[in-house]
């Protein structure tokens, strides 16, 4: 299967994380949303999905799925375990009402384009933009699903469902965009008990900010990673290709305690410098190849690579954290 996808896209991250609970590797194509003028609208892949949205599933046999819902729920009947639509009936429906809460009421109306759309024929300045998005994240959106979980620590009680899959990648886009979820215990606490799980937040590209993450996998006693692997791209559509070919051979090789991460080394580097000014020189902000993989143990990060032979070496080298 391959999954078109692009790493800040909170749609395309349902689907990972989907796949990453079901145990489903996947082929991660990238599609850029901003770079040449967006490659979601280039006729290449309008012809895997019309609606020039990621993300898009093509399965072995050429069909294509789109809408994360739509996939989440095929990968669910494929592949029911875990389950994500709980069998009760009842349960199974006040979980669907949190997902369409935040795929039609909140998202849609925060999308790129309906922003662009504001910013351009409509002339609103990028302050008034932003204030928007803040506004329909949180009225009738998150405020409203903090009311309609039960919580505990997952939205619907013990075990992962479908609506902690939505729920996470709509909490990392409030985040990102500084909005003050702070007043919304439930949420925050299944977000919490959802990103300390490996499907979440540590397996390869699930999360679109995972590098902090580099830090909470290296300093985390309980479950040490033998080895972090970080893999910085220029975030062009070339460099991820580049990326993805590293991080496919990261997979082969590593130990599989060792924690894989991929990003844009830029945003990488700016994002370790405010929380971890002594972790960010490790990974230099431009690497001016394309893709990058440093492949760091508990405290040393040894010489960057760039030809997943040469990755191949480092994972071998490397001593064990
Ligand atoms: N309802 C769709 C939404 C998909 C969607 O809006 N994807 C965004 C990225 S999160 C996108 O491709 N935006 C491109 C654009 O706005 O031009 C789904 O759940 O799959």
């Amino acid at each position: 299967m391959k999954l078109y996808t692009y790493f800040r896209s909170s749609a395309a991250y349902r689907v990972r994380i989907a796949l990453n609970l079901k145990g489903i590797e996947v082929e991660q194509v990238p599609v850029h949303l901003t770079q040449d003028g967006g490659q979601q609208r280039m006729p290449a892949y309008l012809a895997k999905n019309p609606q020039a949205l990621v993300p898009a599933l093509e399965l072995d046999d050429g069909a294509v799925l789109t809408q994360s819902l739509a996939i989440i729920e095929y990968l669910d009947q494929i592949r029911p375990a875990p389950r994500l639509i709980p069998a009760d009936p009842l349960t199974a429906a006040r979980v669907r009402a949190v997902a369409l809460a935040i795929a039609c009421d909140i998202h849609p109306l925060n999308n790129l384009r309906v922003l662009n759309y504001l910013k351009g024929p409509f002339g609103r300045s990028q302050a008034e933009v932003d204030a928007w998005y803040r506004h329909w994240i949180l009225e009738g959106g998150l405020q409203a699903v903090e009311r309609l979980i039960p919580g505990a620590p997952f939205c619907f009680g013990a075990a992962t469902t479908l609506a902690d899959v939505m729920l996470v990648p709509q909490v990392a886009n409030a985040r990102r965009f500084d909005v003050p979820i702070d007043h919304l215990p439930k949420v925050l606490a299944a977000d919490a008990a959802c990103t300390a799980l490996d499907a979440f937040a540590r397996r390869l590209e699930a999360h679109p900010v995972a590098m902090p993450l580099l830090l909470v996998a290296m300093m985390d006693s309980l479950l040490p990673p033998r080895h972090v692997v970080v893999v910085a791209h220029d975030g062009d559509a070339a460099s991820e290709v580049a990326a993805s070919r590293l991080v496919a051979a990261a997979r082969r090789h590593a130990h599989p305690t060792d924690a894989l991460f991929s990003t844009v080394a830029g945003e990488a580097q700016a994002r370790l410098a405010r929380v971890a000014p002594f972790v960010a020189p490790l990974v230099p902000a431009a690497n001016g190849a394309g893709a990058t993989a440093y492949v760091c143990d508990r405290y040393t990060c040894r010489a960057p690579v760039t030809t997943e032979a040469d990755l191949t070496l480092a994972l071998a080298a490397a001593p064990a954290g």
